[in-house]
């Protein structure tokens, strides 16, 4: 029997409205996202946890602004505003996210010199979080994925889960874009292309 997990990628302060990268009507998933926690067999959140000084901050680098590209060891890293710094308030889940189901937080983004949009691989897409293997071992097949953003963190994680083997959804009103130079269009394509249904 498929048993499923929904996974509800970084809903924190800082990418909601007012935050440090706020995405646009972040904060108005809340309430279908809560709905779906309510209804899940199993729920897993993730947290974007960066320590002060990490190597996706733009403010880490000499000359550079947010949203500027840099080339890193393991390929070319957009630059971001500071942000979702361990344990400050920008980092904290949005106060009304309805997160007492959760069985796992899985953190991501603590090693500074690499960044990890994806729930399952850090943007080396070599180095795991640990999240495929405690799926697998808890026998979960399906997983549907929402929260912020659709076209970086949720897509990175989708494409990771369909190639970790997991038959994968995407709950696109459940989501919300950065949306950088076409990235959610682009981002939205790779997912298709991929086997991840949309919905
Ligand atoms: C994210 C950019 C940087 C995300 C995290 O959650 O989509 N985007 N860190
Ligand atoms: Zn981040």
């Amino acid at each position: 029997m498929a048993q499923s997990a929904l996974i509800v990628i970084d809903v924190q302060n800082d990418f909601c409205p007012g935050g440090a990268l706020g995405v646009a009507d972040g904060a108005a998933i809340l309430p279908v996202v809560n709905r779906m926690i309510a209804q899940a067999g199993h729920v897993v959140l993730t947290q974007d946890w960066h320590p002060s000084g990490h190597s996706s901050f733009a403010s880490s680098h000499a000359g550079k602004a947010p949203f500027e590209t840099v080339a890193m060891a393991y390929g070319d890293q957009t630059l971001w505003p500071d942000h979702c710094i361990q344990g400050t308030p920008g980092a904290a889940f949005h106060p009304a996210l309805d997160w007492t189901r959760a069985e796992l937080v899985i953190r991501k983004g603590f090693r500074p010199a690499i960044d990890s949009y994806s729930a399952f691989y850090e943007n080396d897409h070599a180095t795991p979080t640990g999240l495929a293997g405690y799926l697998r071992e808890r026998g979960i097949t399906d997983l549907t994925l929402c929260g912020l953003a659709t076209d970086y963190c949720v897509a990175f994680s989708a494409l990771d889960a369909v190639r970790e083997g997991f038959a994968v959804t995407v709950a696109m009103d459940a989501c919300r874009a950065i949306d950088l130079g076409g990235s959610l269009a682009t981002m939205t394509q790779r997912m298709q292309d991929a086997g991840v249904r949309l919905v």
